[in-house]
Order: C-alpha cells, then sequence, then structure tokens
C-alpha cells in the first residue's frame, strides 16, 4: 500500500530482531511519518503482553474487570453510545472502476479516497501509541492460511486481535523477508494534544471510513473502534478483501459456519451453512441434538467465515480462518446455547452488556428474570422497570474458540475440512420452507442467490421488510455480486461432484404469528435428512423448488403430534407467495442485468413456467 506525500521524520520504529521484511518495516514507518503516534509497539502475542495490554486499559478505563471467581481473566468495555455496530453506509469498495464494485457496494475513485483519507489520518494518532499487529488469517503455514498486519492506535483492537486471530511473532515468521500480507490501517481518529485527557472510548463522531482497495489488498478504517469496523481481519480481510483473493486464485470466501456432523454409524461430515444476521447462527454452529439423536455429535469448526479451496481429489476443504467468537451476546443463554456460554466462561472481553452488582456480566435473554439491580451498558443504573435495555442489542462476547466444548477436533486442521453438503439460510415469515435441496448445483446457486431475510429491530431497516441478502454476502462482497454468482458456478461445475445444497427457513410463522417449527436444537431433525441425503439413504420428493422431505422422512422421536402437523405447514410452497417472491428476484435481477448469469433468467423462467403448468404442486409436500 502506497501512502504519499508523508511529513517527514518519525517516531522510532522499534521493530524487534524477530521482524526481517523490509517492506513491512517501511510501511509502519511510512504511516507513522503520516500518522505521528507517540510510540510504536509490535505485538508478538504472548500472554504476558495480553495481560499488559489489559491492564493498560483497565488504567484507561477503558476495560472493568469481572469478578475473578465468577468470570476469571474477563473484562467488560463500554463504547461510545456512536460506534455500536459496523457501518454499512460509511463502507467503501474503492476498485480503480465503479463496475468491478458493483451496485451493492458504496464505492470511490482510490485516488479521491486517498486524498480523503490521507488528510483524516495526517497525525491522527498523536498522543497514541501505534500497536503493529501481525496475524494469521487460519493456522499459521496451512495452505489456505493468509497473512495481515494491522497498524492501530487501539489497545482495545490488539487485545481483541489476539483473540480472534492468531496474532503475534509467528505470524510475522512465517512472512519472512518478502512474504505477501494484507496491509490493514487502523485509527480510531482521535488524536490527542498534549496533556488532554483520553476517554473511555475514543472513537471519531463525524467521521468514519471502512475502506477497501481490492485491487491493492489493502483496508484503511477510520473513526470507528468497534467490532467489523476495527478488528479488520474479520469482515474486511476475511470476507472483503479475501473474496476478491478467491476470485483470483480460484477459491471462496464465505459467510458461513462450518460444523461437523457424526451419524451412531461413524461416518462424518462437514457442511457449511450461510445465514444473515439475527438468524441463529452461532446457535446452529454449536447446537445440541435433542435425546433422541443418542449417538449424534455436532461439532463446530467455525461461526462465522469460511475459506473453501477445491483439493487435489475434487472436493472442496474448508478452515475457519478465524481462532476466536465475537457472538452476539443477547439472547444467548443455557437455553439457547449452553456450548457458547461455556466458551465465554473466562479469558473474554464483552462489549456493551450489563454489570451485575457482583461484578459478572448479563444481557436480556440470559436468564427468565432479570437480576433486580444491573449498571446498564452506558453505565447508568438500571432496574428491571427502567423502561430501558440492559445491553445494548448488538453488544458482544469475544471469546477464544479454543474454550468452546463443541469444538471439532479437526478444527485447525491445516489441509481443512471436506464439504459435504452447503446450507443457506433466512429468515421469512412466509414463502420459503422449512427445507429443500436444490436439483443441483446451478439450481442451488440461483437460490442462495435469491435469498432474502426480514429485518429485526437490531439492523437498521424497517422492522419485518424483506432484505435480499444473497449468500448472506450482501455487506461483505468485495466485487461485483453478478460476478460473485458467476464465480460460484464455475466453481462448482468444474469439480467432479460438488457438494449438495440446502435452503433451510427456520422461521416460518402460522397466520397467528406463531413459530411452525421449534428450531434451536430441533435443527438437527432437519440436519440429520441433509446429512443422509448427501449418504444416499433416504428419499425425497419433488417440487418445483427441489428435493423435500416428507413428514415420513423425518425423526420425530420426542416431539408431539402438534410439531408434525405445523411441519406440513412449514413445508407449504405456496402459489400466491411464490408469484410475488419471484416478481422480487427479478426486481434484483434487474440491478445487476449485464453481470447476471444467463442461468439464472433460464432458471426464474422455469419457477414461473411451473407456477402456470402446474398449479397442484404449489401445496407440497404431503405425507
Ligand atoms: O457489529 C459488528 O461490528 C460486527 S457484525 C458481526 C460480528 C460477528 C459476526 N457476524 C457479524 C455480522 O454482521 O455478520
Ligand atoms: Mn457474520
Amino acid at each position: 500500500m502506497k501512502i504519499e506525500n508523508v511529513a517527514g521524520p518519525s517516531t522510532a520504529l522499534n521493530a524487534p530482531e524477530w521482524v526481517r521484511h523490509t517492506a513491512l518495516k517501511q510501511w509502519v514507518t511510512q504511516v507513522a511519518a503520516l500518522t505521528r503516534p507517540e510510540r510504536i509497539v509490535w505485538c508478538d502475542g504472548s500472554t504476558a503482553e495480553y495481560d499488559r495490554l489489559c491492564q493498560e486499559l483497565v488504567s484507561a478505563g477503558t476495560f472493568r474487570p469481572l469478578n475473578p471467581t465468577l468470570r476469571p481473566n474477563s473484562f467488560l468495555a463500554l463504547s461510545d453510545p456512536s460506534d455500536v455496530a459496523r457501518v454499512e453506509d460509511r463502507t467503501f469498495i474503492c476498485s480503480v472502476h465503479r463496475h468491478d464494485a458493483g451496485p451493492t457496494n458504496n464505492w470511490m475513485a482510490p485516488a479521491e479516497m486517498k486524498v480523503k483519507l490521507g488528510k483524516l489520518f495526517d497525525g491522527c494518532m498523536r498522543g497514541r501509541t501505534l500497536y503493529v499487529v501481525p496475524f494469521s488469517m487460519g493456522p499459521v503455514g496451512s495452505p489456505l492460511s493468509h497473512i495481515g498486519v494491522e497498524l492501530t492506535d487501539s489497545a482495545y483492537v490488539a487485545v481483541s486481535m489476539k483473540i480472534m486471530t492468531r496474532m503475534g511473532r509467528a505470524a510475522v515468521e512465517a512472512l519472512g523477508e518478502d512474504g505477501n500480507f494484507v496491509p490493514c490501517l487502523h485509527s480510531v481518529g482521535m488524536p490527542l494534544a498534549p496533556g488532554q485527557a483520553d476517554v473511555p472510548w475514543p472513537c471519531n463522531k463525524d467521521d468514519k471510513y471502512i475502506v477497501h482497495f481490492p485491487e491493492e489488498n489493502a483496508i484503511w478504517s477510520f473513526g470507528s473502534g468497534y467490532g467489523g469496523n476495527a478488528l479488520l481481519g474479520k469482515k474486511c480481510f476475511a470476507l472483503r478483501i479475501a473474496s476478491t483473493m478467491g476470485r483470483e486464485q480460484g477459491w471462496l470466501a464465505e459467510h458461513m459456519l462450518i460444523l461437523g456432523v457424526q451419524s451412531p454409524g461413524g461416518r462424518k461430515h462437514y457442511v457449511a451453512a450461510a445465514f444473515p444476521s439475527a438468524c441463529g447462527k452461532t446457535n446452529f454452529a454449536m447446537l445440541i441434538p435433542p435425546p433422541v439423536f443418542a449417538g449424534w455429535k455436532v461439532t463446530t469448526v467455525g461461526d462465522d467465515i469460511a475459506w473453501i479451496k477445491p483439493g487435489a481429489d475434487g472436493r472442496l476443504y474448508a478452515i475457519n480462518p478465524e481462532y476466536g467468537f465475537f457472538g452476539v451476546a443477547p439472547g444467548t443463554s443455557d437455553q439457547s446455547n449452553p456450548n457458547a456460554m461455556a466458551t465465554m466462561k473466562a479469558n473474554s472481553i464483552f462489549t456493551n452488556v450489563a454489570l451485575t452488582p457482583e461484578g459478572d456480566v448479563w444481557w436480556e435473554g440470559m436468564t427468565d428474570t432479570p437480576p433486580a439491580k444491573l449498571t446498564d451498558w452506558q453505565g447508568q443504573e438500571w432496574t428491571p422497570d427502567c423502561g430501558r435495555k440492559a445491553a445494548h442489542p448488538n453488544a458482544r462476547f469475544t471469546a477464544p474458540a479454543s474454550q468452546c466444548p463443541s469444538l471439532d477436533p479437526e478444527w485447525e486442521n491445516t489441509q481443512g475440512v471436506p464439504i459435504s453438503a452447503f446450507i443457506f439460510g433466512g429468515r421469512r415469515t412466509t414463502t420459503m420452507p422449512l427445507v429443500v435441496e436444490s436439483f443441483n448445483w446451478t439450481d442451488g446457486v440461483y437460490l442462495a442467490a435469491t435469498m432474502g431475510s426480514e429485518t429485526t429491530a437490531a439492523a437498521a431497516h424497517k422492522v419485518g421488510e424483506v432484505r435480499r441478502d444473497p449468500f448472506a454476502m450482501l455487506p461483505f462482497c468485495g466485487y461485483h455480486i453478478g460476478d460473485y454468482f458467476d464465480h460460484w458456478l464455475e466453481t462448482g461445475l468444474r469439480l467432479p461432484g460438488p457438494p449438495r445444497i440446502f435452503c433451510v427457513n427456520w422461521f416460518r410463522k402460522d397466520e397467528n404469528g406463531k413459530f411452525l417449527w421449534p428450531g434451536y436444537g430441533d435443527n438437527m431433525r432437519v440436519l440429520q435428512w441433509i446429512i443422509e441425503r448427501c449418504e444416499g439413504t433416504t428419499g425425497a420428493v419433488e417440487s418445483p423448488l427441489g428435493w423435500m422431505p416428507t413428514e415420513g422422512q423425518i425423526e420425530w422421536g420426542g416431539l408431539d403430534q402438534s410439531v408434525r402437523n405445523s411441519f406440513r405447514q412449514a413445508m407449504r410452497l405456496d402459489r400466491e407467495d411464490w408469484v410475488r417472491e419471484l416478481l422480487l428476484h427479478e426486481e434484483l435481477f434487474i440491478k445487476l442485468y449485464d453481470r447476471l448469469p444467463k442461468e439464472f433468467v433460464l432458471r426464474r423462467e422455469l419457477l414461473l413456467a411451473a407456477l402456470w403448468r402446474s398449479p397442484e404442486q404449489w401445496s407440497l409436500p404431503a405425507g
């Protein structure tokens, strides 16, 4: 990444002897000359360094240590109320040509953006420390991994990166003298004048920019210290930049969890599943099967992102490029996700949750009865009747994956795990059935490309509106989404036997607004059918949309008859709904017209034809 017109000599570089990469040292020197930090600290990733930075964050008022008996070695951070989530409207893909970013991304010409950001970064680290944070996305040394270096003036980011990535000396050593790395520049955008007191959560209230330069594989982020805006290994690198790298190099960077399923016979399958926010993705990644599934085992490889590459045997292999979980806290409980609760028992960072008088954390949905008194996410006294939420709806836990009880033994396999099936899900109260298997790869790519989800209160959209979110990648695809569809078609059609593709919808409701499917652990019943389809040991009926299970092909042990009745309703394909749905597909396709795969136009035509030729099929399936 070239930085022009830097301001002159700067802070001592302080590079340790284990840094042998000349271009890295030059880049740090250039950034320091531009941003003017008071000092430069190279992070080695050691526990001693983590402990020291956490203590500094406590002294600065950013961290409150939690009760060491209830939540050992864990901290609470409360953000500025203006800095609580990803900022999609401030996120840019700065490709040279506007068309390469496509109509679903914000775009600005790279030169213009660099002038704008150059002014903002000029002197922006005054009075602060510049942390050099080297990290590997994926196990160090894996052929599927890639290395990044984040320069940040936030110690909160540095310690969070230690949990979320393989951070430190090993990543720099893997780079050697001239290895490739993704440069990630980050500033909270709040320089300190001499003598000026800092605030617990510095950020820039006026200017926030999350910017990607896909032709240079570079990331510049300014003004926010929060989550996906600041922990640049996650959404910025592992999805937006990696998706462009994957397209060039023949692999896939996906917004997908990866889980393993072992049947009583001992055969193991891995599936990768994409869900937009607020669809229970972490719960599915850590699913605990109901008692009737004795002998079945579900294991977790990853909860959010998958990097997937064709292997020499013609199968697709996936790694989780992350090292920790950055999960939504509200709604997580011992009932909804005991594995997540156990993962964050210790050594975790909590952001924007509430604090109990005993020094532990609490959020809405953690317990049925809220504590009588709390300190809320804004540091105010809170009681159950005060009318405010105790935790922010986007409050987060940052916890090491290694602490997850359901962690798969192969989760750090450098070759990745073989993928048997892809699952795509959205939140739809109508239209989409509980589960359907696509007829083939092309059909499956169509289903994933047209998936949508109804917005919830946590999202910045009208509640209940269907937002098209192709592959759950809408905010995360680093290039034209039409070209992305094409890359998916190409990838699968080159394989001798690509994974099967399924769509699921746990959120269908009846006419009284009641969920038709129990969800959570009972999603195992659908997962079992999916695995048995992969093994070829169960059947399905044909519908206009794809293959669907009959009631007899689902395991019902432990559930009463009413759920079986609801199942039939949750599987219905309603003709009226699908007329509306196909019009909405057209709306999406028109936006992407010149780069839309022709197969999609034809597939939509086939669905339309089925609506008229065989109206009786649109109430499937039967028992
Ligand atoms: O709100 C943020 O800053 C992070 S968003 C996020 C975090 C973890 C996993 N997924 C997401 C997402 O928005 O998909
Ligand atoms: Mn996500």
